[in-house]
């Protein structure tokens, strides 16, 4: 299986995010994805290759422009006013107040931002463009045919960021700008599964009214877990997307017997759907010992998870999303696409 790569993520480092009621070390940091290319290269899984250049209009396909000009300004706007240190929200347009653009870029922060843990720095705009190529050349190698099954090794993340809002460490939503290519490029129906612990709220939101894009997730109950204001099982899409979204919530806790279940259920709806193309939002903070997440997956249940992907017999894409216990955050990520090229 081939992986697509750019060194670029690295250019993005918050130094700090608010977790906990304290500012820590950001969790989603450059070694994360290091570790996973390294060990996409240990196991041989196959050539890595850097993304081509796709420039802003598929991006602008799925998030809205002023949303990406305000993410390509945002760092210059801050520095003029704050100097060098990460840009971060404090003060959002929540019930009682007006969402009007403010002009200051405190408050443009606030407008198009839905947490505090996801910091805007010098080379964010760098990293998230080559993070949206990187999906972009895995959906494309898809579209043509030229691959089966693909690793778009996405840094950062992408499933919570919405058509006009970031966070959850969060930008562009890659997966999203993926599967919208794909449809672009020829695809009629096209599946995303969400198996990051966390909800793909962002995803959600994009497809919610589409009827082309089935979404299902599984992930930890929004009433315990972030991103907490949506997620829940009665979300099931709108208007012409009305059953195409299948949300699957488990507690906190869950292990490998209910989660298998529920990735069950959600590979029978994508069989039934019967797309063109599955896209997986990979993320591996479903481990027991993820430092963030409360779910109690092992790491020989990754290759399961590929094994089980592997059996629907579509085209897939892998993009990588979320993983926050670095030092087995290879092996796992990894272990669901040796799970899915070798069943
Ligand atoms: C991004 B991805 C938990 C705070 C969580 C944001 C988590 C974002 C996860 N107490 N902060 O889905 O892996
Ligand atoms: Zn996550």
């Amino acid at each position: 299986m081939r992986t697509i790569y750019s060194p670029d993520h690295a250019r993005h480092h918050g130094n700090s995010e608010l977790i906990d009621g304290k500012l820590q070390p950001c969790f989603e940091k450059p070694e994360r994805a290091h570790l996973i290319r390294a060990r996409v290269e240990a196991v041989d899984l196959g050539p890595i290759e850097p993304p081509a250049e796709f420039g802003l209009g598929p991006i602008r396909r799925v998030h809205r422009p002023d949303y990406v000009a305000f993410l390509e300004s945002a760092w210059s706007e801050w520095t003029a006013v704050h100097g060098e240190y990460d840009a971060l929200p404090l003060v959002w347009p929540t019930p009682g107040l007006r969402r009007v653009l403010p002009e200051a870029i405190d408050g443009r922060l606030g407008y198009y931002a839905i947490d505090a843990g996801t910091p805007i720095t010098a080379g964010t705009w760098t990293a998230i463009r080559a993070s949206a190529n990187v999906a972009l050349t895995g959906a494309a190698a898809i579209a043509n045919g030229s691959e089966q099954a693909i690793f778009s090794l996405c840094r950062p993340p992408g499933h919570h960021a919405g058509s006009d809002f970031f966070g959850g460490y969060c930008y562009f939503n890659n997966a999203a700008i993926a599967a919208q290519h794909l449809r672009d490029q020829g695809a009629a129906r096209v599946a995303i599964l969400d198996v990051d612990y966390h909800h793909g709220n962002g995803t959600q939101e994009i497809f919610y009214d589409r009827a082309d894009m089935l979404v299902v997730n599984i992930h930890a109950d929004p009433k315990q877990e972030f991103p907490y204001f949506l997620g829940h099982a009665d979300e099931t899409g709108a208007g012409e997307g009305e059953g195409f979204n299948l949300n699957l919530p488990l507690r906190w806790g869950a292990g490998w017997e209910p989660w298998s279940e529920a990735l069950e259920e959600g590979c029978r709806r994508v069989a039934a759907f019967a797309p063109d193309a599955l896209v997986v939002s990979l993320g591996v903070d479903t481990f027991k010992q993820d430092p963030i997440s409360q779910f109690r997956l092992e790491t020989a249940h990754f290759p399961l998870i590929g094994q089980r992907l592997r059996q629907l017999g579509l085209p897939t894409q892998f993009v990588m999303e979320g993983g926050y216990a670095v030092e087995e955050i290879g092996v796992n990520a990894v272990g669901v696409l040796e799970g899915f090229k070798d069943a």
